[in-house]
């Protein structure tokens, strides 16, 4: 089933030099980029797209990094684009992802692992809009 999906290329990826290489991947892989945008964001975005994680341990680290440079938001499309991105970001910790995966090849660190991908349709709906309400229904 055709989906979208919302992906970061986090600010480790910018500050890497890595943004070709990554978006060089998804449309290799056949993913159709339907909006992308260069942006810094603010403590407040961050609450607002890691709503389910503000009260974690590791949330405070995580919205330091995530604010802490420009990032690349994207909507992708494509058969299954959801679960299809999130195999080729691979696992969270990037010690432990596999290899082949961006993760796997490119990152060292639980926090600092070069991209997100939405974990489910509620959660791209949810985060399109919040990214991109242009393009939500
Ligand atoms: P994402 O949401 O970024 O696609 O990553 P994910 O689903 O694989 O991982 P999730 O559990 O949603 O965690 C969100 C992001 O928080 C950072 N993190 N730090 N223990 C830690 O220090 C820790 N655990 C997670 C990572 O940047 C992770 O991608
Ligand atoms: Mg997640």
């Amino acid at each position: 089933m055709t989906q979208r999906t919302l992906v970061l290329l986090k600010p480790d990826t910018v500050r890497r030099g890595l943004v070709g290489e990554i978006l060089g991947r998804f449309e290799a892989k056949g993913l159709t980029i339907v909006a992308m945008e260069l942006r810094h964001i603010d403590a407040a975005m961050s609450d607002q797209h890691y709503a389910e994680h503000v009260e974690r341990d590791f949330y405070p680290d995580l919205r330091t990094f995530v604010t802490s440079g420009p990032l690349v938001s994207l909507v992708l499309e494509g058969d299954d684009a959801i679960e299809v991105v999130r195999v080729i970001n691979g696992a969270t910790d990037g010690r432990k992802a596999a290899p082949g995966t961006i993760r796997g090849d490119y990152s060292l660190s639980n926090r600092e692992n070069l991209v997100h991908g939405s974990d489910s349709t509620e959660s791209a709906a949810r985060e399109i809009a919040l990214w991109f309400p242009q393009l939500a229904l």
